[in-house]
């Protein structure tokens, strides 16, 4: 199937409150759902604020308002999707400012029936303006379709992922997208591809699908439109990634310019799927301030992801100061 098939529809798509039992009803049916304004407008423009000073406290030379020291020699590695999922940025104030908005919370128990819950120490997408630089374009959905979760060895419902948009979206942004009611295509994938599963490691929650399966070409992806604030959630069944803009993207204005999109990943799930293990891994993350994947019940450190051991030269990179976490934070560690 050609890239061309793959082109995502860009969608409104109806966005609930958290922890409605219509945000439910529709995750459940269609794999992913939208919670409104999860993060008021004035919250999204401050972890926005706190995702610059983890960017410039890196002491790289990022400097917010001058796009020109925003280049790859100074920006934190990045993987996948414009994601930047280690060198601190998990315990940054900006990523613990956001998981820690009661209604993240609320969305999430509600999904649970259970509020005594665990975060990821997740990353962040952050997409810098590709009129300045088009090799700051993130990856195309169609290569990179997949879903996060292992076909075999977690059969079933495990997680729902999140990512809240701390920037408006529209067709020239680009941004998440996803093929609704795919989660229900999960249970045949280990006898539709036995021999690609075959490949992949039983821990590994991470299968990219097939751009060819006949399937996608009457389910093209949508990109959901998003306001700043917004929490995207789905099933880590469906498939989903993430995809550049459809139109050309917003001119710079290079007196003040921005980012084209800004996404904090979040993740709960309940503390009682956490073995002792786990829980001292996730407490020891946070003076290390160790990132991890949007897991809870396993401890993956995002450090170890080979983008970043390869890189070279990574004690450039000053890691943020260590959080200085209040009650209600400290739970959530674990
Ligand atoms: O950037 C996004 O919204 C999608 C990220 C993604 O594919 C993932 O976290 O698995």
């Amino acid at each position: 199937m050609s890239q061309q098939q793959l082109t995502p529809v860009y969608t409104q798509v109806p966005r609930f409150t958290a922890g409605s039992q219509e945000s439910l009803a529709h995750l459940e049916s269609e794999g992913f759902v939208v919670i409104a304004n999860a993060l008021s407008p004035a919250e999204a423009d401050h972890a926005l604020d706190l995702t610059w000073d983890y960017l410039e406290g890196l002491g790289t030379g990022i400097d917010r308002s001058d796009v020109s020291t925003w280049g790859d020699d100074r920006w934190p590695i990045v993987t996948s999707g414009g994601i930047i999922p280690a060198l601190g940025i998990g315990h940054s104030e900006a990523q613990w400012f956001t998981r820690s908005i009661p209604s993240i919370k609320t969305a999430f128990a509600s999904i649970w029936d259970d509020d005594d819950l665990l975060s990821s120490f997740d990353g962040m997408a952050l997409w810098r303006p590709t009129d300045i630089d088009t090799a700051w374009e993130t990856t195309r959905g169609g290569s990179w379709l997949h879903v996060d979760q292992h076909p075999i060895s977690r059969p079933g419902f495990h997680c729902v992922q999140g990512a809240v948009s701390l920037m408006a979206g529209s067709p020239a942004t680009g941004g998440n997208i996803l093929i609704p009611g795919s989660h229900k295509w999960f249970a045949d994938i280990p006898d539709r591809y036995a021999e690609r599963l075959g490949r992949l490691p039983e821990w590994l929650d991470h299968f990219r699908f097939p751009a060819d399966d006949p399937r996608l070409h009457n389910t093209p992806p949508i990109m959901a439109h998003l306001e700043a604030g917004d929490l995207m959630l789905w099933d880590s069944r469906t498939v989903h990634c993430s995809s550049p803009g459809l139109e050309p993207a917003p001119a710079t204005n290079p007196s003040k310019p921005s980012l084209i999109r800004a996404a904090s990943l979040v993740c709960m799930m309940p503390k009682s799927r956490a073995s002792d293990e786990v829980l001292a891994q996730r407490r020891a993350a946070v003076p290390t301030r160790t990132s991890t994947t949007n897991w809870s019940d396993r401890f993956y450190n995002t450090d170890t992801y080979p983008e970043i051991q390869n890189a070279d030269d990574l004690d450039r990179f000053h890691l943020p100061p260590v959080p200085e976490l209040t009650e209600q934070q400290r739970a959530l560690v674990g």
